[in-house]
């Protein structure tokens, strides 16, 4: 129904401000709402260095220019608002040459700013490291929906979980299995895109201690967003350093040390986990030496923060819900699912949690 009293309300134009604050405000506060682990304004590694250093150029700029454009806006508002009474047109600026210059000439000097350190960047970032160092190498394949990290000359293999030493260079050969994927750990640096039938290098030298957390950054199907990674950056020395954990790694797969864990490795050794999965020392035995890398190395599984590209924290109880139905926990995973029984899948997640 129609009347004509209009309740009464703030004028548009107070409303509309309101609104355009708040949104603002609320803008500001998510991005506060990222872990730490994942904040591009908190760089641990020279390339994430250099992103950030662009970010906040543009950033910069971008502020500037806010400023202006608001000051400018607000000005003519105030002081160009229609009075009572004023019924003439404004003065008319069509085809005035020395603005249409002005508003070409600032935009492209703006643009050449920004464009001719970015390229500087790009180049600093792809300029190959000094080799005549101690440098870690790691071929990084991108598979649905999993990373696979090969330490060649270290002759170990891990998965989703990428191992490095604070203050050495890294090289990355990315590469992709499948479709294409994007590495990406915003705190290192990044994306870097895994494609298949190509392998690009991407350098970086981590500077800080901790655990950094990724993200593939490029939509490569039904569990993309569950594929994650993780990068672990070790203390030079100490029982936490990086050649500890490759010394780890290097070992065979420990021992059953309980009647569960043996015969969660039965049900390892004979339900067709061998098929796709390598644990050093044991599944040889079933299918020869050949490692079987279409699922992840499991040697070491149980030294693992998380499972399935970083979808579940690691406990034997969230292997046995993986191993029990991995399309349940991740849509699309290509590993099969099996039939276990509860007593088998406890059984197999006991073992392989105890594999460190
Ligand atoms: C057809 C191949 C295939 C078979 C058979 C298979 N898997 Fe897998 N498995 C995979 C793939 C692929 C992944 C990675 C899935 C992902 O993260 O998207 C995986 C992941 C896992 C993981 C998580 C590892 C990690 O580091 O994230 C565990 C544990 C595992 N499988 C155990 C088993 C067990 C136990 C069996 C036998 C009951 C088995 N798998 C059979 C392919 C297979
Ligand atoms: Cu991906």
């Amino acid at each position: 129904m129609h009347t004509d009293a209009a309740p009464h309300r703030p004028s548009p134009s107070l409303a509309t401000w309101l609104i355009a604050c708040l949104s603002l405000l609320g803008a500001f506060a998510l991005s506060g709402c990222d872990k730490p682990t994942r904040d591009v304004y908190q760089p641990v590694a020279d390339s994430a260095e250099i992103s950030a250093w662009f970010y906040h150029l543009v950033l910069a700029v971008d502020a500037v220019i806010l400023a202006i454009v608001v000051t400018i806006l607000v000005v003519a508002i105030v002081r160009f608002r229609k009075k009572p009474g004023d019924e003439e047109l404004p003065p008319q600026s069509f085809g005035n040459m020395k603005m249409e210059v002005a508003w070409t000439v600032i935009p492209t000097l703006i643009v050449i700013g920004i464009t001719v350190p970015t390229l500087g960047g790009i180049f600093e970032l792809a300029r190959k490291p000094d080799l005549n160092q101690k440098i870690i190498e790691v071929e990084v394949t991108g598979k649905q929906w999993w990373w696979e990290f090969d330490y060649a000359k270290e002759k170990l293999n891990t998965a989703n979980e990428l191992h490095v030493e604070v203050g050495t260079q890294v090289i990355l050969n990315m590469t992709s299995a499948d479709v294409i994927h994007s590495w990406w750990v915003p705190r290192i640096g990044g994306k870097r895109d895994a494609n298949p039938g190509r392998r690009y290098p991407f350098y970086f030298r981590p500077y800080q201690v901790g655990t950094f957390d990724g993200q593939c950054a490029e939509l490569c199907g039904a569990s993309h967003a569950l594929m994650g990674t993780r990068v672990i950056v070790h203390p030079k020395t100490g029982a936490d350093s990086y050649e500890a954990w490759v010394a780890r790694e290097q070992q065979q797969a420990q021992k059953p040390a309980t009647p569960q864990q043996e015969a969660g490795q039965k049900v390892f050794m004979t339900k067709g986990c061998v098929a796709c999965h390598t644990i050093r020392g044991v599944s040889e035995l079933a299918v020869g030496a050949r490692s079987r890398t279409s699922g992840p190395n499991l040697t070491h599984v149980g030294g693992r923060t998380s499972i399935a590209a970083r979808t579940l924290p690691m406990t034997a109880q969230n292997i046995a819900k993986w191993v029990k139905n991995p399309q349940a926990v991740k849509q699309g995973a290509l590993m099969t699912n099996l039939g276990l029984s509860d007593e088998e899948a406890a059984a197999v997640g006991a073992y392989l949690a105890s594999l460190k």
